[in-house]
C-alpha cells in the first residue's frame, strides 16, 4: 500500500485512541484513499524520527512525508480534489477556527472524564512517560485532574451547544454531507469510546445521533475499531 500512516496505539496493537489519528484516518476514507495504519506508542520516538518531530499522525505517501492532522487534511485536500473536505477557500479556513476551538473548548473536557480509564489502558511501556509528561502539562497528578467525570461530563454538554444549534438543523457540522469539521469534532468522542465507558452523550441529544452517523460512515470504520459502545 502507498500510504502509510502512524497512528497511537494503547495496549492492544488494535485500540486506537489518538483524536488526531482518527481525523486523519477519516480524511483519508473520506477521499477513497487506503492507508496501511502502523501501530505506535507515546515512547516509539525512533521509529517517526524521520518526520523530524514526535507527534502522531505522520503521513507517508509515496516519497511525501507529512505530520500534524490539519497538514495532513490540506495536503490530501490539495493532492486528491476528489471529495472535498472542504469546499472552498473560505471553508478551510473556518474548519480551521472550528478546530481552534474543539481543541480549547471540547478536548479539555473530555480528556477530564476518560483520563483515569485512558491511563489503565495504555501499554505498560508508556505509562511511565504519559504520567510524567501529563502530570507536567497539567500541574497536578493524573488523578486529580480526572477525579470529577461527573462534572467533566456536564461541561461538555453545556460547550457543545453551537454545534447542537446546527445538528437539530442539518445532519452534520458541514450540512448535508460530512467534512472535515465533522471528523474534528469526532475525534475526542472516538478518543473516549477506545478506552473508557463513559457516557458522554445522551440518546435525547442531536450531538449522540450525529455521532451515531459519524461512526456509521465508510463502512463502520469507526464502529468497528475497538472500544466501548456508549
Ligand atoms: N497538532 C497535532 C497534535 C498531535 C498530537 O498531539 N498527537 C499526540 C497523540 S494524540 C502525540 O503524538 N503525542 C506524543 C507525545 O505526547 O509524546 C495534530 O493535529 O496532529
Amino acid at each position: 500500500m502507498a500510504l502509510k500512516l502512524w497512528d497511537l496505539a494503547a495496549a492492544e496493537d488494535d485500540r486506537r485512541f489518538s483524536p488526531y489519528c482518527w481525523r486523519a484516518k477519516l480524511a483519508l476514507a473520506h477521499k477513497g484513499l487506503q492507508a496501511e495504519t502502523i501501530p505506535w506508542r507515546f515512547t516509539e520516538k525512533d521509529a517517526i524520527a524521520f518526520s523530524g518531530q514526535d507527534n502522531v499522525p505522520v503521513l507517508v505517501d509515496g516519497d511525501q512525508e507529512v505530520h500534524d492532522s490539519w497538514e495532513i487534511a490540506c495536503y490530501l485536500e490539495d493532492k486528491y480534489p476528489v471529495n472535498p473536505l472542504f469546499g472552498s477557500a473560505q471553508a478551510r479556513s473556518l474548519a480551521f477556527v472550528f478546530k481552534i476551538w474543539v481543541e480549547s473548548a471540547v478536548h479539555g473536557p473530555i480528556l477530564r472524564a476518560i483520563l483515569v480509564d485512558l491511563f489503565a489502558a495504555l501499554h505498560e511501556k508508556d505509562k511511565p512517560y504519559f504520567r510524567e509528561s501529563r502530570e507536567k502539562r497539567f500541574g497536578k497528578t493524573l488523578e486529580e485532574f480526572g477525579s470529577d467525570p461527573k462534572k467533566a461530563v456536564q461541561e461538555l454538554r453545556t460547550v457543545l451547544l453551537p454545534v447542537r444549534k446546527q445538528l437539530v438543523q442539518e445532519p452534520f457540522v458541514c450540512g448535508t454531507h460530512p467534512g472535515f469539521a465533522d471528523y474534528i469534532l469526532f475525534g475526542p468522542f472516538q478518543w473516549a469510546r477506545a478506552v473508557s465507558p463513559q457516557r458522554l452523550l445522551e440518546p435525547d441529544d442531536p450531538v449522540y445521533a450525529w455521532r451515531e452517523r459519524l461512526l456509521d460512515l465508510y463502512d463502520g470504520l469507526a464502529r468497528k475499531a475497538k472500544g466501548y459502545e456508549v
